[in-house]
């Protein structure tokens, strides 16, 4: 008896050891079905389901199939190369900056690579985003180019969400290109709108001014050379459907301006995120392991400080309310760190999305010219809108990074900026300081802080009163030595008190093949020289030699210092804008 009944309470201990996990397993599994019904339907968090759960996503909002998606066998499909050995680019390339023989070969409605890193056909995303007026702003653009970008958004979005798409003309002049889109865009039953401007305004104002004419709840901008990818614009929505003052911008991936291959930017798993050097020039940098660490998945949208310019999205009331872009930026650039330093530093947010891929043709070179706005202005525009930007948003410590780097900007006329400094005191924002360590810390790593000057401008041989120049050319390569032509740029040096001669954003070095402009070593500001003022001759440091001029091939290289030789007296002299 007494056996027996050891042995039932021992079945049933059993049995209750497994019924309860079975029943934990059965609760949790419904539960989560549950979550992921109510998470969908909801405006709750966005969230990764497994992959067995991944038929649960309901047509669109995990991956939206786009329309017309049919592969045509024609050039171009699936993103591949147009073949270039049959291109006739003609002139195109100097009149677009891109291959318009190959693009209007290719369908408007072709089908692209899904770049996306793998996890993102896991992401389940609300039903309830907000509305979207898609806004490309252009200026005398190729027509096969632009409906491209007008085809894809069209058929790659979900229709709830795509308001209109709105083409701002900003006034070009090529005739056939106004007919011709007038005539084009009848077949979309008014969802795609052209506006256009009286007067030629750049693309900063002609941006501020879609935002204006939009309607609906989000606007996202786009150039006008671009093909958004498979399910682009859900992930973008969601972050800002749960925080108003979040911008979201996604990852762009390139189009060879030649073939229109669709590359994507970089390899699974990788996230980058932007930066900037001290003369502004914006630079991307993988994502530090302080942002990664902070997310749980790495296709998660993640914080970054800036962002390339051209393509977002943002709360379209949100955005007037920062006041657009500052209006007094001229033309092109800069407008990318003023409207990411505003954000962070006024209560907002800015996050690249893993999960919305864009393509975006990068030309051969810009096209256009600034026209009658660079009229009257000394000194290139876009430096005098990096000048407006760091003066309303840098503190005075941050301002001097900028002026180290790019000295002859304290020159510059910037034209009025106390409506913008109204503004930043109006919306109560934080100081550049707080952005630097709370969200751009990753720039000090790779963009220490700057030592001053101690001498700077065109550094000029005294025998021939040629000026030290890097030729426009890439690193590594020879600095050549040129008339002097005092407007600066690729003439003008600077001297640092760590040691380090910059050109630009490079450095020189020497080696046995002569004086050289180089990548400068990240993380490092210092370098080997030193300005002998006596003998005026540039000295090598550790190499103890002097850069010489040789007297007949201008050739520049280190030679034995001789403070008595003409070859080897170099003067600074100051370079104001003109
Ligand atoms: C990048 C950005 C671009 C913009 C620019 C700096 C990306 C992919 N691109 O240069 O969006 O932020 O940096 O300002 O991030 N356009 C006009 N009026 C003009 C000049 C240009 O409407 O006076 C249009 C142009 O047709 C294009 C857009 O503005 O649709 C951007 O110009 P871009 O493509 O020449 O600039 P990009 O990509 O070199
Ligand atoms: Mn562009």
């Amino acid at each position: 008896m007494k056996v027996y009944a050891r042995k039932g309470r021992l079945i049933r201990i059993v049995l209750i050891l497994c019924i309860i996990p079975l029943l934990y397993l059965l609760i949790n599994y419904s539960e989560s079905r549950k979550n992921l019904h109510k998470i969908y339907n909801g405006r709750l968090a966005s969230k990764l389901i497994k992959e067995e759960d991944v038929h649960l996503l309901s047509e669109g909002l995990g991956n939206y199939e786009p329309k017309n998606d049919e592969h045509f066998n024609g050039p171009g499909e699936g993103g591949l190369a147009f073949n270039t050995e049959a291109v006739n680019s003609d002139d195109s390339e100097i009149e677009y900056g891109m291959n318009m023989f190959a693009s209007d070969q290719i369908s408007l409605n072709r089908t692209i690579k899904d770049t996306r890193p793998k996890e993102c056909k896991r992401w389940m995303y609300p039903q309830n985003l907000p509305t979207v007026s898609v806004i490309i702003v252009f200026h005398n653009e190729g027509f096969s180019v632009l409906m491209r970008t007008v085809h894809s958004v069209l058929n790659r979005s979900p229709p709830q969400f795509l308001k209109e798409i709105l083409l701002v003309d900003d006034y070009s002049d090529k005739t056939d290109l106004k007919e011709k889109l007038d005539k084009y865009v009848e077949r979309f039953d008014g969802r795609v709108r052209v506006i256009r401007n009286e007067e030629r305004e750049g693309l900063i104002r002609t941006r501020s001014r879609g935002a204006q004419e939009a309607t609906a709840e989000v606007i996202v901008f786009l150039d006008a050379h671009c093909e958004v990818n498979k399910n682009w614009l859900v992930p973008l929505l969601t972050p800002i459907a749960f925080d108003e003052k979040t911008m979201t911008v996604p990852i762009i991936d390139g189009i060879d301006h030649k073939t229109f291959e669709y590359r994507p930017v970089y390899g699974e798993g990788h996230n980058f995120r932007g930066i900037f050097e001290w003369g502004l020039l914006y630079k991307e940098n993988e994502l530090p392991k302080r942002e990664e660490k902070r997310r749980a998945h790495s296709s998660e949208p993640y914080y970054s400080p800036t962002h390339a310019g051209g393509l977002f999205a943002i709360n379209r009331k949100y955005f007037l309310e920062l006041g657009a872009y500052d209006a007094g930026l001229l033309v092109w650039g800069g407008e990318n760190f003023e409207l990411s330093f505003k954000i962070w530093q006024c209560g907002g947010k800015i996050m690249w999305v893993p999960c919305s891929r864009v393509g975006h043709v990068y030309r051969g070179f810009m096209p256009y010219n600034f026209g009658k706005l660079a009229e009257k202005k000394k000194g290139p525009l876009i430096t005098i809108n990096y000048k407006r930007v760091v003066e309303v948003w840098m503190d005075d410590q941050h301002k001097e990074y900028f002026y180290t780097r790019e000295p002859s900007a304290r020159y510059l006329e910037m034209g009025d900026i106390s409506d913008q400094l109204a503004l930043k005191e109006r919306l109560g924002c934080k100081s550049f300081s707080w952005f630097m360590e709370n969200v751009a810390y990753d720039v000090y790593d790779k963009y220490p802080q700057l030592p001053e000057n101690i001498f700077w401008g065109e550094l000029i041989n005294s025998a021939n009163m040629k000026c030290f120049d890097a030729m426009g050319r890439q690193p590594p390569s020879l600095v050549g030595l040129q008339h002097c032509h005092g407007y600066g740029n690729n003439q003008l040096v600077r001297l640092n008190a760590a040691g380090q001669l910059g050109i630009g954003e490079r450095c020189v070095d020497a080696d046995s093949t002569g004086i050289k402009l180089v990548y400068c070593r990240l993380g490092t500001v210092d370098g080997p020289w030193v300005y002998k003022t006596e003998s005026k001759s540039i000295f090598h440091r550790t190499q103890n030699k002097c850069i010489a001029v040789h007297p007949v091939s201008s050739s520049l290289s280190l030679m034995p210092c001789d403070p008595n030789n003409s070859f080897q007296q170099w003067m600074f002299k100051i370079v104001k804008p003109r």
